[in-house]
């Protein structure tokens, strides 16, 4: 009886100080996050996308990366909530626009050639009034193509999409701004905004495709997806795969592009460099 009790109270203070951890870490987050972009503390990765059959690299993908001299690394699942909450994720990801465009310039400007870059955004960034016009004038100023961008929304900002966020996203794939859908497969059975968006791509979640060849189920799933896709002339992504058997059997249903481990993990600048360089022209 007596230990029962103790055992109680002490799984409280324990549950108690575990929030107050949590809550600490958070607030933690949040003030160094305020100085991040001042002082330099954010780079970016970039994971190529690579076409199913040829093997050919055809684009990469963007992916923050925070480094805090208190915190250590601190990964975008723990660090992009917090910017959103406190709408810092604003400023955060125009820096990852303005940057992801520069380097991809510079890399061009080194010889390389300009393949598209896929920028992820959350929800905040896209609801601000002024998201298109803004995002419209840095290209112009950076003289950066339209083609060459591609903005990676999750289900629930294209859902929720009213007619003027939809017209502006028309506006930016008039520029040739490819749109898709991130995670796909795992927010919302109302599919209805798939016709009524602008979109160009759907990436198939990543839980879909691990063990593919392997799981029934999930290979119901991703032929649904492939489906409905070509129905609404979408072309198609597979996230997160990871070696040669969910590799074969994503081509063999058809998936036009893949991404993940399997060809390479998210690289650092110069890594993705080198990558793109002996990726060229790989038949
Ligand atoms: O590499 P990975 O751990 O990077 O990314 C984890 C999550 O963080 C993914 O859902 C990814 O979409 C998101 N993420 C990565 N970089 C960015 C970014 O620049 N902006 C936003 N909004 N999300 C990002
Ligand atoms: O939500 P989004 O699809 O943007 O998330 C991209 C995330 O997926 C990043 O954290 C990236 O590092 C991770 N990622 C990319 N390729 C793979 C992979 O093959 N396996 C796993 N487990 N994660 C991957
Ligand atoms: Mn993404």
């Amino acid at each position: 009886m007596y230990y029962a009790k103790t055992h109680g109270k002490n799984r409280l203070v324990e549950f108690n100080s575990r929030m107050g951890q949590e809550n600490l870490r958070r607030i933690g987050i949040e003030q160094h996050l305020k100085e991040a972009i001042r002082r330099d503390e954010f780079y970016l990765h970039y994971q190529p996308k690579i076409q199913a059959g040829s093997h050919e690299m055809v684009g990469m993908e963007v992916l923050l990366r925070w480094h805090n001299a208190e915190l250590g690394m601190v990964p975008p699942d723990q660090f992009i909530p917090v910017a959103e909450q406190s709408r810092l994720i604003l400023d955060i990801g125009d820096w990852v626009l303005e940057e992801a465009m520069k380097q991809n310039l510079a890399w061009q400007r080194q010889g390389l050639p300009l393949l598209p870059i896929a920028v992820n955004m959350s929800a905040v960034q896209v609801h601000q009034h002024d998201f298109v016009p803004r995002l419209i004038s840095r290209m112009a100023r950076l003289g950066y193509p339209g083609s060459r961008l591609e903005l990676e929304l999750t289900e629930g900002v294209v859902m929720e999409g009213a007619t003027p966020v939809r017209r502006y996203f028309e506006q930016l794939r008039q520029l040739g701004v490819k749109i898709s859908i991130d995670d796909f497969g795992t927010g919302y059975s109302n599919l209805g905004y798939l016709s009524r968006f602008p979109l160009d791509a759907l990436k198939i979640d990543r839980s879909f495709v691990t063990n593919i060849h392997q799981h029934q189920d999930n290979q119901q799933i991703v032929k649904a997806i492939i489906q409905l896709a070509r129905s609404l002339s979408l072309s198609l992504v597979a996230e997160g795969v990871e070696n040669s058997e969910e590799l074969a059997f994503v081509e063999s249903l058809g998936v036009e592009v893949v991404q993940g481990y399997h060809f390479s993990r998210p690289l650092p600048s110069d890594e993705l460099m080198q990558f793109l360089g002996s990726a060229r022209g790989v038949a």
